[in-house]
Parts: C-alpha cells; structure tokens; sequence
C-alpha cells in the first residue's frame, strides 16, 4: 500500500484554498492515489450541523470559548469518522482548514491564550499531526477585495480588517515556527503561478 498522506490547506478567507483543493486532487489522483477531499468546520453529517451554528451570522452571541470548543467538538468527530479511517486505508486525505485555523482564528483572531488550544489539541488529536500545509498567505486588503462579491457574508466574513491582520499574523508565526511541514505560498500571484508553486511543492512531497 503506498504511503498514506494529510495535507491541509489554511489561510484567511479569499486566499484560494477552495480554488487550489480542486487541482491538488487532481494532482494525486493523476500520480494513481485515493484521494479523501474534505473541511473544518464540518467533513461529517454532525460536524456540518455544527458548522452550521458557527457561520450564521445571527449567531453573534457564540463566545470566543463556545466558538473554540464546537471547532474541536466538530473536529473530534472528523478525525475518527473521516481522517483517521482514510489515512489506514492509505489515501491522501485533503483537509480546507484544520488545526492550525483554531490558533489562527481563535487564538491570534479572538485572544484565546494558545496553551488552552494546545489543552484541546492534546485531547483530541494526540497522535495526528499533518504532513504537509500549504498555507496560502496574501496581503489582508486582496483577500477581502476577492470576497466582497458574495451576496452572504457568514459571522467570520462579517469580521474587520484588524481581526484578519491577526489571523494572518499568526498562521505566519506558526508557519515560522514549524518550518518543514509548512509551505507558504503566495497566493496574491496570478492563478498560473500559484499553481506553479503548489506544484513544486506537491512534486517534493511525492
Ligand atoms: N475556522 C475557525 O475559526 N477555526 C477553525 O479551527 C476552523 C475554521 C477549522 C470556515 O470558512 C470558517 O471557519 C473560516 C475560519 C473558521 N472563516 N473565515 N474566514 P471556510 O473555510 O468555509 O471559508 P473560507 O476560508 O472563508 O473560504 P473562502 O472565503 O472561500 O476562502 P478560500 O477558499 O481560501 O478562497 P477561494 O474561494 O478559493 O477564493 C476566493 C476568490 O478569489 C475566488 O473568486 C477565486 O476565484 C479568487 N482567487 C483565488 N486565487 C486567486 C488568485 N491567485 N488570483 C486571483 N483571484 C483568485
């Protein structure tokens, strides 16, 4: 059986991970690999349900805490009825977000201390741990100009500039921190070159 792997793909909204998950499928499937494409919030019938109550933008009374824990509540789900049982059967699971967007958002994004994250990471997800995350990083002010045409703004989308600075700032601390499992991409490029470059990530991973 060959190698099974766990991509995530992170970023602050209109930084094209929805964009780029399609063609990195295709990229393993044309190598002959299972693919397992799935998300966070969400990937399982509860977690989609959960997702759900986290995006309403009528929501506005969920606190930063309630925010965090249905994230890992989803999660939790998500590993053992998705991640898990794809990684053993040796597919390349594909994640748009995963644990990294919990430090990015609720940490650096809402002020939650990174040690109560970390608390959860170690409950939920001793053992897990992706081997690879592309995280696409673009200047705040393009990503939100990318996104302004949608008619439904969700509860994050409805966020500030300030909020999306510190999203950023963190994923990017974090991708400094640990810099073998991430790949930063620079998603403000035109799509050919952002292709390009997961590409060449993509090729080293193989
Ligand atoms: N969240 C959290 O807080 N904590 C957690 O632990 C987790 C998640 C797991 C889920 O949103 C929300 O949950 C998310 C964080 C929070 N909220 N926010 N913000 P989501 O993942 O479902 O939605 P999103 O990340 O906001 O998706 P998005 O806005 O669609 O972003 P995207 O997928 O990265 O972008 P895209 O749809 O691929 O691209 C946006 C547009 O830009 C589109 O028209 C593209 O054609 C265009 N685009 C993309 N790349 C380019 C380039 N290179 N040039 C020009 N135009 C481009």
């Amino acid at each position: 059986m060959k190698k099974n792997l766990f991509i995530t793909l992170e970023g602050i909204e209109g930084a094209g991970k929805s964009t780029f998950i399609d063609f990195i499928e295709k990229f393993f499937v044309d190598e002959g690999r299972d693919v397992k494409k799935t998300r966070e919030p969400g990937g399982t019938k509860i977690g989609e349900q959960v997702r759900d109550v986290l995006l309403k933008n009528e929501n506005q009374k969920l606190t930063s805490d309630s925010e965090l824990l249905l994230m890992f509540a989803a999660r939790a789900q998500h590993i053992s009825e998705v991640i898990l049982p794809a990684l053993s059967s040796g597919k390349v699971v594909l994640c748009d977000r995963f644990i990294d967007a919990s430090y990015a958002y609720q940490g650096g994004g809402r002020g939650i201390e990174y040690s109560k994250i970390n608390l959860l990471e170690k409950w939920v997800m001793p053992d897990l741990k992706p081997d690879l995350t592309l995280l696409f990083d673009l200047d705040v002010n393009i990503a939100l100009e990318r996104i302004k045409k949608r008619s439904d703004v969700d509860r994050f989308e409805s966020e500030d500039l300030y909020f999306f600075e510190k999203v950023r700032e963190s994923y990017l601390e974090r991708a400094e921190s640990e810099p073998v499992r991430f790949q930063i991409i620079d998603s403000a490029l035109p799509l050919k070159n952002v292709e390009e470059q997961v590409r060449n990530v993509l090729k080293d991973i193989l």
